[in-house]
């Protein structure tokens, strides 16, 4: 299918999809949600794709947030069906089976650090910034975001930023844990592809298998989450991968992991 307000690229391994709306700053509407289900189920079902990388088409933004001119015009109820359809499409995401690099490369505001904590983990450009300004909008975040950051910054910092609504920048978010690496914004890509690649020549199994147990053991308690690790570490050892990963360290040479399921 052939999007307009998305891109998907799949090379070696690697899919890359692009917020594609430069002239509004990638902001998401209801066709860029359709888009990117299918985008996202076009994903799941190529087992040869390893990794997601999302970013932002243009040198401005990631994404500056829901649209904003097509939110204006929703009643109450159409309002609630996004916000549903923007969480549920997020939560796919996270819910792949392969890892999710956010590529953030510039701004990544309200529906934007939404999109990327949605991601496994954060890149981001020297330029980028982050926030969930809602509320100077008079509204708050619907994609997710006051149950996603404060997950991950904590409930102090979380509502900080969304009661203020204050951005931060690259350096801050990673000081709160947000970002991963800080990059020169044209040397961006180059090391999130850098990552993308060594994820990417690692076996398809454990990969999978790491997601699963890390995914699905969050939200519960250590115990049961060691429970979750306990019984997919068991069914990951029976892999081709782990066979061919154990018997090259022995035998002293690179494994050769063949991608099968
Ligand atoms: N929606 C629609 N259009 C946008 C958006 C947006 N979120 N952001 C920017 N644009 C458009 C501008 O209107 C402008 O269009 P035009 O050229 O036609 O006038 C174009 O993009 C360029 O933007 P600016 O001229 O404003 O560029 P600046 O560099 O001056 O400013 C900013 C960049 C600071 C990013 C500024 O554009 C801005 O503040 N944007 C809005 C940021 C924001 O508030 N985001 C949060 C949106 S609300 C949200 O995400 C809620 C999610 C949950 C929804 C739940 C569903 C109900």
């Amino acid at each position: 299918m052939a999007f307009e307000n998305i891109i998907l690229e799949v090379d070696n391994h690697i899919a890359t999809i692009f917020f594609n709306r430069p002239k509004a700053l990638n902001a998401l509407n209801n066709a860029l949600f359709d888009e990117l289900n299918i985008a996202l189920d076009t994903i799941f079902n190529n087992t040869d794709i390893k990794v997601l990388i999302l970013t932002g088409a243009g040198d401005k933004a990631f994404v500056a947030g829901a649209d904003i001119a097509e939110l204006v015009k929703m009643n109450p109820l159409q309002g609630k069906y996004f916000s549903r359809k923007g969480q549920k499409v997020f939560s796919k995401i996270e819910d792949l089976p392969i890892p999710a690099i956010a590529a953030v490369n510039g701004f990544a505001l309200g529906g934007g650090s939404e999109a990327a904590l949605a991601c496994d983990f954060i890149y981001a450009s020297e330029k980028a910034l982050f926030g969930l300004p809602e509320i100077t909008l008079g509204l708050i975040p619907g994609f997710g975001g006051t149950q996603r950051l404060a997950r991950r910054v904590g409930i102090n910092r979380a509502k900080e930023m969304i009661f203020t609504g204050k951005t931060i920048t690259a350096r801050e978010a990673m000081e709160y844990g947000i970002v991963n690496k800080v990059s020169e914004p044209d040397k961006l890509m180059e090391d999130v592809l850098k990552t993308a690649k060594l994820i990417a020549s690692m076996g398809k199994v454990a990969l999978r298998s790491a997601k699963e147990v890390i995914q699905n053991g969050l939200n519960t308690d250590l115990e049961t989450g060691c429970r979750i690790e306990n019984d997919v570490f068991g069914l990951n050892m029976v892999s081709e991968d782990a066979k061919e990963g154990t018997s090259a360290f022995l035998e002293k040479r690179k494994p050769v992991f063949k991608g099968e399921l």
